[in-house]
């Protein structure tokens, strides 16, 4: 079986295919496979527990046999091998059960995030001329059954829309799985084939889509186990949404199911929701955000929750500054690790044979000693050693480039294959990586990604708006936060702060996205924030956001509160 043509996005060359597989990197394993062998080895094993709703627990076997009777009715649905399904489900455990379903069939997961409006999910279902789209009936107070009514009015691929809980005009997703005894023997997918569509954080316009293999996917989670210390005794607490990757296979949801360990769906982040969920269920390892870790890092102290089951939590996302670092152990009673990961690939970590200063001061280092980094200047050539610069990587998990993208990908990939991740590191002397900022034009908004041409954009359409520029501004609990710079036209209608955050609500965006402050200008400052026009540099000749000038790259645009930041609107 074959997920479609290749040609959607570039792979790794044969002679670097092969060479992963003479190491045992890629050892022709599947998704399916995986879970049909976890389901015979140790069927009733807690695989998948859900919280919510009476607590839900499904075992490998359930789990396997639910996947199957799943898969077999979306294939009677006619969803067949290499379609694309949108995928936006909370953390419930219906997620896993649609995710292996999908997998069977060799359909590909678009994943989106619960946080996804009109504009995102619409992008997604029609640059992937998806077939199906899965959401919950009712998640955060809004009501995706709605949502999915306008997209597929105007998606003509998009025929089916599958609804956990109540379906509205749609499909119940409780009504698809055949009752039968579904085909239990196939392996669907070959390894080497697209396993789902991962989102990027994005710097463009609209996000691109990452095409990962069982392959290199499995390999990651094989690897982030063995550093992490996954095992089938692992009870991995997911808090952050489950769609994104960090969750997903850092060593996350995904890792914890391969090694036969049990996953813990966490319905929100916060202490308070998850605090009795670890207390619970004997969490023992869960991963999250640097705000996030601040806040649970705070909240251990006054918490009448037994946290002592909890042995590794890991933080990554975004960068983790070295004080909230050394606050983590002590509060949590547990061991910290970094993470500095992005879904195209890469992932480092710290260990946890490393001494505490580099486990506070640097973002680790790679899983895979055939994860190749390169650190160099703006002119591509490699900085000394201990020097800071961009980093380039290519490895045996890390893509070749984008899903339908090739543009994009003639700059987001060297000519010989490297990622341009647009993060400035240097390498301590004992190979660790800090992460020092940014050569890209993207805002970090506490681990949740914003590009900023993408705000701009809607912010731009507004009849009174001559140039808006979007840009980081320092925060002490999100590391980042929005600030859109906005030029009115001459003779224009006066536009309050309010407007602007309103018309990019109401374009249907994450609300992450929503700028958390905007400000009127006459002109763009030219100090201080170091941005220009990017509407004028558009039309003109771009220069590659992911190359600083000059010849020592500028450790990124997060940039310093403004002198004038105290007049700004803060609604
Ligand atoms: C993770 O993945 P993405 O794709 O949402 O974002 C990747 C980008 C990186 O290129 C870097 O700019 C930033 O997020 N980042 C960090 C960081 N971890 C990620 N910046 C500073 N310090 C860190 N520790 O964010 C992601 C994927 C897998 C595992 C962990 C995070």
């Amino acid at each position: 079986m074959s997920t479609g043509p290749r040609t959607d996005a570039p792979t790794w060359p044969v002679a670097f295919a092969e060479r992963y597989r003479a190491a045992g990197h890629w050892r022709g394993e599947t998704f399916t496979g995986v879970l049909r062998e976890r389901a015979a080895a140790h069927g009733d094993r807690v695989a998948v527990v859900d919280p919510a709703n009476g607590r839900r627990a499904w075992t490998y076997a359930e789990l396997d046999e639910r996947a199957a009777r799943l898969a077999a009715g979306f294939t009677a649905r006619g969803i067949c091998s290499g379609d694309r399904v949108v995928v936006q489900l909370p953390n419930v455990a219906e997620f896993v059960e649609v995710v292996f379903a999908l997998f069977r069939i060799g359909a590909l997961p678009v994943f989106a995030l619960p946080a996804h409006r009109e504009t995102e999910i619409g992008y997604f279902c029609s640059f992937t001329e998806a077939v199906a789209y899965v959401i919950p009936d009712r998640h955060a107070g809004f009501d995706h059954r709605a949502l999915a009514t306008t997209v597929r009015a105007r998606t003509p691929s998009l025929k089916h829309v599958f609804v956990v809980g109540e379906p509205g005009e749609h499909t119940a997703l409780s009504d698809v799985p055949c009752s039968g005894d579904p085909d239990r023997e196939t392996d669907g997918p070959a390894p080497h084939d697209l396993a789902f569509l991962q989102l990027s954080g994005g710097t463009t316009g609209v996000p691109k889509l990452i095409p990962r293999t069982h392959d290199d996917y499995i390999y990651s989670l094989r690897g982030s186990n063995e550093i992490c210390g996954v095992d089938e005794d692992t009870r991995f607490l997911v808090v952050l949404p489950a769609a994104h990757n960090f969750p997903m296979s850092s060593p996350g949801w995904l890792g914890a199911l391969y090694a036969g360990g049990t996953v813990v769906l966490c319905p929100r982040p916060d202490p308070g929701s998850a605090f009795p969920l670890v207390a619970q269920e004997h969490v023992t390892m869960t991963g999250m955000v640097p705000p996030l870790a601040l806040l649970w890092t705070e909240a251990a102290a006054g918490t009448a929750h037994d946290l002592s089951s909890l042995e590794l939590v890991l933080v990554g996302g975004a960068k983790y500054s070295e004080a909230a670092a050394r606050r983590l152990e002590p509060a949590l009673g547990c061991r910290l690790m970094q993470v500095f990961g992005m879904a195209e690939g890469l992932v480092n970590y710290t260990r946890l044979d490393d001494g505490h200063e580099t486990v506070v001061t640097t973002q680790g280092r790679p899983i895979s000693e055939d994860d190749e980094i390169r650190i160099v200047d703006d002119a591509g050539q490699e900085v000394a050693e201990g020097d800071f610069g961009h980093l380039l990587t290519r490895g045996p998990y890390t893509i070749r480039g984008y899903w339908r993208a090739p543009e994009h990908n003639r700059t987001a990939f060297t000519e010989d294959g490297f990622y341009r991740t647009g993060d400035i590191v240097r390498r301590t002397e004992n190979g660790s990586l800090v992460v020092e900022g940014r050569a890209k034009d993207q805002i970090n908004r506490g681990g949740e990604k914003v590009a900023p041409e993408e705000i701009e954009n809607i912010i731009l359409g507004h009849p009174s708006v001559h140039d808006v520029s979007v840009v980081g501004i320092a925060d002490t609990y999100l590391g980042e936060r929005t600030l859109a710079y906005v030029i009115l036209r001459a003779g224009a209608e006066p536009l309050a702060a309010v407007a602007v955050k309103r018309l990019v609500r109401e374009r249907g965006v994450a609300a992450y996205k929503i700028p958390d402050v905007v400000e009127f200008v006459d002109a763009f400052p030219q100090t201080g924030i170091g941005k220009v026009s990017k509407k004028g540099l558009r039309s003109g000749a771009a220069p590659d956001p992911g190359s600083a000038t000059g010849p020592a790259p500028a450790p990124a645009p997060v940039v310093a509160p403004a002198p004038h930041e105290a007049r700004s609107d803060r609604h």
